[in-house]
């Protein structure tokens, strides 16, 4: 599957290390990830080599593509809100994952009615590979 991986990139960096389990996960059970960048190291540095247009652009387009989204929302970030936001407007379903320590998460994602999006905290590495796997086998069949 096409999956769009959604993390705070301006928002902050410290479940970088989350995202590289999640995409390594994804790309072990051989999913196309997307958005691969959002889990590089270096992320930041790169940023410069495109406009902030060509970032928007590019992201859009993939959101529309993609088969379904994984954000991880730990960090709060405008960025992840909004393609969480875009992914439910164009009816792809939505994996919001947390890790159960971090303060409330946003009530717009905690609380958010529609049937596409599925909100799980997390509190292990192996929880976090079991929620990913069972939301990919309930898309997939
Ligand atoms: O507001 P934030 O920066 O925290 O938003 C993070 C979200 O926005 C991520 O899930 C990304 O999908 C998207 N995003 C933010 N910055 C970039 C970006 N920068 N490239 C792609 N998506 C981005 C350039 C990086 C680069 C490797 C050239």
């Amino acid at each position: 599957m096409k999956i769009y991986l959604s993390g705070a990139i301006r928002g902050g960096r410290q479940f970088q290390k989350t995202y590289e389990i999640i995409l390594d996960f994804l790309k072990e059970e051989n999913h196309n990830v997307l958005t691969f960048h959002v889990a590089s190291k270096n992320v930041l540095e790169m940023e410069n080599s495109l406009r902030e247009i060509e970032i928007f652009t590019q992201d859009e387009n993939w959101l529309n593509e993609c088969d379904c989204v994984i954000a991880e929302v730990s960090v709060p970030s405008l960025g992840v809100g909004y393609e969480i936001a875009h992914a439910l407007c164009v009816k792809k379903p939505v994996l919001a994952i947390y890790e159960v320590e971090v303060t409330p998460i946003s009530a717009m994602i905690a609380g958010n009615t529609s049937s596409l999006i599925e909100v799980v905290s997390y509190n292990s590495h192996s929880q976090l590979i079991e929620v990913l796997r069972s939301f990919l086998d309930r898309i997939m069949n």
